[in-house]
């Protein structure tokens, strides 16, 4: 008797970049267009407010909660770990996960604080062995652009200073396979690259490209 195949594995697909980038929009809009199109796709963000972590993040985020800038970064990065077995799990049953921020992020902001000792080396130690994205989709915006958008401003880390130095530390982190999508186009323009990129992953995947970990 033939040994049934084992499922294809689903892709991780990371959505990066500064706040007001447009993240959440074509997150979930690639969600819907990979539905539509048959695959098996959920939105997961980060921080995960719903958890009880995730609750004590949103009120430091929110400025209701005061705690040492460690202290905040290694419960971002627990935030993630406390996710991972359920994310390899998805993944491993075939489910594409389109995930909006994830580790670069917990480093590029905690590192943008230049909080003495907390450099990038620092602030990557505790994302070591989290799960490696397929793609990164890095929706690049000038701060000043983002600042224009609706919302900017209302929680902690949305000044445009620390943004410009959120920035400089994505540029740091890249690495030659993202893909840096210009998020000044219009939703759809920007859709269809992210799209493009998504499904170049999926098939990747279906093809048996293995899950890696961060930062091997
Ligand atoms: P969002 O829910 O995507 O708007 O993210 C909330 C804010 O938290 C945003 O300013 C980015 C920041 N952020 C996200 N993840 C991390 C992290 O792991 N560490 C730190 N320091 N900040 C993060």
């Amino acid at each position: 008797m033939a040994v049934p195949k084992a499922a294809a594995r689903g892709a991780f697909i990371l959505f990066e970049g500064v706040d007001r980038c447009g993240k959440t929009t074509q997150s979930t809009k690639l969600v819907e267009s990979l539905k539509a199109a048959g695959v098996n796709a959920e939105l997961w963000r980060y921080p995960d407010r719903t958890t009880e972590m995730g609750k004590m993040i949103n009120a430091y985020l929110q400025s209701s909660l005061d705690m040492d800038d460690g202290a905040i970064h290694l419960l971002f990065s627990a935030n993630r770990w406390e996710k991972r077995a359920a994310m390899e799990k998805a993944l491993g049953d075939g489910v594409t996960l389109v995930v909006d921020r994830y580790s670069y992020s917990g480093v590029a902001f905690t590192a943008a604080k230049e909080v003495p000792g907390l450099d990038l080396e620092w602030c990557k130690a505790p994302e070591r062995g989290l799960l490696r994205p397929d793609a990164v989709l890095y929706l690049d915006m000038p701060v000043d652009a983002a600042k224009t958008r609706g919302g900017f401003g209302e929680e902690r880390y949305e000044t445009g200073e620390l943004q410009e130095r959120v920035r400089t530390h994505f540029r740091v982190l890249r690495e030659d396979w993202w893909t840096i999508i210009d998020a000044s186009g219009t939703i759809d323009d920007v859709h269809s690259k992210c799209a493009a990129a998504a499904d170049e992953a999926i098939q990747r995947c279906r093809e048996g490209a293995e899950l890696a970990r961060l930062w091997d």
